[in-house]
């Protein structure tokens, strides 16, 4: 199975970004069964738009598994929906700063995952990893990156199953190993079905 994986790179005033220090560390392991391609995506509404439909089209995988940071938190929480609007009290990192804005004129006003994100979330679960399934994934980059991305998959009937998952912060219960762990969990269990 072909995975493609992203995290993103450091916003806001903070200089780690537990979601791309995970991608990075889950790149270096090696995974039964899964070819892993890693790629790190710019806190940019514009930009990280364009290179995931880019990366999307020239892949093609058969799964696409998006990490980003969540602010507060202290689940895995599994994204299942992505919808059509900008809303942000806070710059991205090329100092955009959208006020109910869509992301793309006239598209749908929300996609679906096309993986059960129960499913995932039962996996870690049985794995004693605090799950839960989250129908918002907010209206900064990283919604707006799953849009783009469950947009082109279903506009164009790709073949590639996405998932979006927020991590918390690195912290003493949130550690490197636990979320490399959990996403190891996550990318094993999508392998199965
Ligand atoms: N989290 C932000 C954008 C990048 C990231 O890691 C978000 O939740 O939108």
């Amino acid at each position: 199975m072909r995975v493609l994986l992203t995290g993103f790179e450091p916003f806001g005033d903070s200089d780690i970004n537990s979601s791309w220090e995970t991608a990075y560390q889950l790149g270096q392991l090696s995974i039964g069964g899964v070819d892993m391609e890693v790629v790190q995506l710019p806190v940019s509404f514009i930009g990280s738009g364009k290179l995931i439909r880019k990366l999307l089209q020239n892949h093609k995988p058969d799964a696409l598994v998006m990490l980003g940071q969540r602010g507060k938190g202290q689940n895995i929480d599994i994204e299942r929906i992505a919808v059509n609007m900008m809303d942000s009290a806070n710059p991205d990192n090329d100092g955009f700063c959208p006020h109910e804005l869509p992301i793309v004129e006239n598209g749908s006003n929300a996609y679906f995952s096309n993986m059960s994100v129960k499913t995932l979330k039962d996996a870690l679960e049985n794995s004693n990893i605090p799950s839960k399934i989250s129908n918002s994934a907010g209206l900064f980059v990283c919604n707006s990156t799953y849009y783009h991305a469950l947009s082109e998959i279903f506009d164009n009937e790709l073949p590639t199953k996405a998932v979006f998952v927020h991590l918390p912060k690195l912290s003493d219960d949130f550690t490197i190993e636990f979320l490399v762990k959990s996403i190891k969990k996550i990318i094993e269990e999508i392998r199965k079905q």
